[in-house]
């Protein structure tokens, strides 16, 4: 399978990622027409989607199939033979985050969340022609539309809700039913991409060609997630974040005064307390917990550990790397795992984290031994490989 160098950078082209944040970002949705019926290609085609099926054995639940906005019921089970009937019969084949199976998309995925820093899932979408998946809607989820193969029609309506929560998803319907006219109309066709910001109604079909498209969702971390992170670790130091609300608190009265007066005195707590660099660490901690090694021949890696001389140039997987310190150990965290070492290696470590690729022998603090015993312990971890 190939490396594909496909970046933000390259998904926004021309449009520079400046203009991007200052013009459209949570504002407006974003058309890039390309011309290049092979801007995708290095990413996926249609040949492939028959062997990433296969991959989906495990999580049925995660190959949908949809007409008109209704699925097609698979009986749990991944089954070529019913996928391609459903097909021919108009359904739209969606694959759910084919990041973890496909290692261009997954090679993308990962630069998408080290340059953003938020979460990220890439949906395949594969329509017949003629055709319709899902009704309108909105997501509660920015998307970046990129369209692979084919066209496809986007029908754009007002956003109901300005910036809606995964919670806001209840309204559907109701939005759904009291449509007013489209605020822009784009036939995608193989190159583009489209921007639509999470809220607005999008209603999209294909006309006389079929379609395949990447959805790239983001699926960012608020304000609220910070603050509440936040109100969450002083709560966990400061007890009164603990106690009851006032007996009766429902009621008007003695109870209610109260409460809105302790109500405030929390607030300025949080105001005066809070560390938001300890809330910021914590979502860190979260976000690279979550996220899943690469899968880039390792196994290759590990067969030539033994191969290690001073000499040798190493270099760190592409990803995000936080420092772990404690009394007595020194860490990085990156992908998915966590490597602690003894004290003695900090300077080695900082080095580490600070280079993106260096020789064995340049690492600083450390004996000759010690140098290619940490280098070996990384690259089993999965942190460096060599290049
Ligand atoms: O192509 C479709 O049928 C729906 C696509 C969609 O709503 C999306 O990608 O967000
Ligand atoms: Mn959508």
């Amino acid at each position: 399978m190939s490396k594909s160098d496909f970046d933000f950078e390259r998904m926004l082209h021309p449009i520079d990622s400046e203009t991007f944040f200052s013009q459209y970002w949570e504002k407006r949705p974003c058309f890039i027409p390309r011309s290049d019926l092979n801007y995708y290609s290095e990413l996926i085609s249609i040949k492939d989607i028959d062997s990433i099926i296969r991959f989906y054995g495990s999580n049925p639940s995660q190959v949908q199939l949809i007409k008109e906005n209704s699925f097609f019921n698979n009986d749990g089970v991944v089954d070529l033979k019913q996928l391609y009937k459903a097909y021919s019969l108009g359904y739209t084949l969606n694959l759910g985050r084919i990041n973890e199976r496909w290692k261009p998309i997954s090679d993308l995925h990962r630069k998408l969340q080290v340059f953003l820093n938020h979460p990220v899932g890439i949906n395949l979408y594969m329509s017949p022609k003629n055709s319709q998946g899902f009704a309108a809607h909105f997501d509660s989820h920015d998307v970046f539309i990129l369209q692979v193969e084919g066209s496809k029609n986007w029908r754009i309506y007002d956003s109901p809700i300005t910036l809606p929560l995964p919670s806001d998803h209840k309204y559907q319907e109701r939005f759904r039913n009291e449509l007013k006219s489209p605020v822009a109309e784009f036939c995608l066709n193989a190159g583009d991409l489209l921007y639509i910001p999470r809220g607005y109604i999008h209603e999209v079909f294909t006309s006389d060609s079929s379609s395949i498209h990447l959805t790239v969702g983001i699926h960012a971390y608020k304000w609220f997630d910070l603050i509440n992170t936040a109100v969450t670790l002083l709560t966990q130091k400061d007890v009164r974040f603990r106690e009851s609300l006032p007996v009766g608190f429902l009621q008007q009265g003695e109870a209610k005064v109260s409460l809105k007066e302790q109500f405030q005195e929390l607030l300025q707590t949080l105001a005066d307390k809070s560390e938001v660099e300890v809330a910021i660490e914590e979502i860190a901690q979260r976000f690279l917990g979550e996220m899943s090694p690469l899968a880039d021949e390792h196994f290759y890696q590990l067969e030539n550990l033994d191969n290690l001389t001073l000499d040798t140039i190493v270099q760190k997987r592409e990803g995000i790397y936080r420092i772990i310190k404690t009394i007595s150990k020194i860490g990085i965290q990156f992908a998915g795992n966590t490597v602690m070492e003894s004290n003695r290696s900090e300077r080695a470590i900082r080095f580490i984290v600070d280079s993106e690729e260096f020789a064995i022998k340049d690492l600083p603090g450390l004996t000759d031994n010690s140098k290619l015993a940490l280098v070996r312990r990384l690259i089993q971890e999965g942190l460096l490989t060599t290049v």
